[in-house]
């Protein structure tokens, strides 16, 4: 089950109140104040571990509360101060004001701390407050309450994947055929406006997480189009998948339609050209389509793998590719 955004209440432990008492000693029967301060609450503490991958096992609770401090005592015995609430999150956890919405913490790497909530402060013992003029105070502190928070945690997955091509390639078809994600799709260009990403389970256990992004043309690293902001989604994915349509119905002729998208890839830099990437000939379910396929494969010089999402011809194939770039464990 996964699970990439949850809203959670989270509450500093109460700190234990401050003590009164008088010290009773066999021959001073009115000892002077000896009532111990009371312990801090716990916090509530976040902490990235690659050992979770989603936030599913925070889920069915709305309420993650710290331990509160031991009262003080008398012969001024502080009270012992909780131990912190430690949370397991994944790496990619964003921790967002619930109300505000903004972000009070990105948790971007492993081993990652962050106090989510405050435990309240002990309250002190009477044997603080004995001054000149009253040696025998009779109040002490309540421990203060902890702080609350409500906040959102959201999950940014890190796509492994990208999947490139001209508009009408084919990509969100794909996506919404190895994933659950459901990408808008249509046959029009530019039916994808804005990234999307999926969790595309391998059969083994493992998933692999694919971007689906806007339809790159002519000039879109140099904003044309839907615009460059769109490939640095891919930025830092392990490898592309370059989707051309091959059907006789493609806007644009294979060989040109690979090209095209190459000059883009280039113009953008950040070394995407030298990621590893795969040609996918999409749409491939008849003998016009396979023999277009094969022509891109001759021009390009490239390995091309054939593909239909609409008959799932060549996805096994395909997922197979995709398993040498995933390597998150798990
Ligand atoms: N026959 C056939 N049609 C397909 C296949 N895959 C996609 N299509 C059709 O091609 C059109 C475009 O598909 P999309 O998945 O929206 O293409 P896209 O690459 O996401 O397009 P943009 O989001 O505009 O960049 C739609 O009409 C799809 O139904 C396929 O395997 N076979
Ligand atoms: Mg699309």
């Amino acid at each position: 089950m996964f699970l990439d955004e949850i809203e959670l209440v989270f509450r500093g432990g109460k700190g234990g109140d401050g003590a009164v008492s008088f010290r009773r000693e066999k021959f001073a029967p009115r000892g002077g104040p000896d009532g111990g301060d009371g312990g801090n609450g716990g916090d509530v503490v976040l902490r990235t571990s690659v050992h979770e991958n989603t936030l599913y096992h925070l889920a069915g609770r709305r309420l993650f509360e710290a331990r509160s401090g031991q009262p003080g005592r008398s012969s001024d015995m502080f009270g012992a101060g909780a131990e912190d609430l430690v949370i397991q999150v994944p790496v990619g956890t964003i921790v967002l004001d619930a109300e505000r919405g903004n972000v009070l913490k990105d948790l971007d790497a492993e081993g990652l701390e962050f106090i989510v909530a405050r435990g309240g402060k002990g309250g002190r013992g009477n044997a603080r407050f004995s001054t000149a003029t009253d040696r025998a105070p009779r109040h002490a502190e309540s421990g203060q309450f902890g702080e609350e928070r409500r906040v959102r945690l959201s999950l940014k997955l890190i796509a492994e994947i990208g999947l490139i091509g001209l508009p009408n390639a084919g990509k969100s078809t794909l996506l919404s055929t190895i994933s659950r994600a459901r990408p808008k799709i249509a046959a029009y260009p530019f039916t994808t406006l804005e990234p999307c990403l999926g969790i595309v389970p391998l059969g083994d256990g493992r998933s692999v997480v694919v971007a689906d992004i806007p339809g790159l043309i002519d000039g879109a690293h140099e904003g044309r189009g839907l615009g460059v902001q769109f490939l640095k989604h891919v930025e830092r994915t392990h490898a592309l998948l370059h989707l051309v349509d091959c059907s006789s119905g493609a806007d644009m002729e294979p060989v040109a339609a690979r090209a095209t998208v190459l000059r883009e890839l280039a113009g953008y830099g950040g070394g995407l050209t030298e990621r590893p990437r795969l040609l996918v000939a999409t749409k491939v379910e008849d003998d016009e389509a396979r023999a277009n396929a094969a022509r891109l494969q001759a021009e390009s010089g490239e390995p091309v793998w054939a593909i239909s999402a609409a008959t799932r011809a060549g996805l096994p194939e395909l997922l197979g590719w995709i398993a040498q770039f995933v390597r998150r464990p798990g």
